[in-house]
């Protein structure tokens, strides 16, 4: 395979607001039928034969993952949005609906999280 063919892989796991981030980016940008996304629920067969996809190629397993050029794999959301965003001449900055779910449930969510932890932290103490 040549890097004319080369279609980039997304592997996402179900419920994962990481994984909507690159969901939301691939729709917005047009680039969703230009990629093979792969997702999976965790506990399926799918999450087994994915982590054996990709484990081999990352220190650290993690969702969203990316194989976005022949052998080359990322696993980080952003890292895999600037990247498929710099193939195709986008900016992920000017997309209303990603900047929307950032700004709003994605950082409440992040938010709710630290403070959870922490709540936990507490309670243990
Ligand atoms: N900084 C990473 C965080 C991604 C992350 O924490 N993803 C969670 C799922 S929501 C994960 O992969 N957890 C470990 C696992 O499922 O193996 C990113 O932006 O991609």
């Amino acid at each position: 395979m040549n890097d004319q063919t080369f279609r980039p892989t997304i592997y996402l796991k179900d419920k994962c607001p990481f994984c909507m981030k690159i969901r939301i980016f691939l729709l917005e940008s047009g680039l969703r039928d230009s990629v093979e996304v792969k997702d999976f629920t965790p506990g399926t067969d799918a999450e087994q034969q994915i982590r054996g996809e990709v484990g081999p190629h990352l220190e650290k397993v993690s969702f969203p993952a990316a194989q976005v050029a022949p052998g080359e794999y990322l696993a980080d959301s952003d890292g895999i949005i600037a990247r498929l965003a710099q193939g195709v001449g986008v900016d992920p900055a000017q997309m209303p609906v990603l900047k929307a779910y950032l700004e709003g449930p994605f950082q409440s969510l992040m938010t709710l999280f630290r403070e959870n932890m922490e709540l936990k932290k507490q309670q243990q103490a």
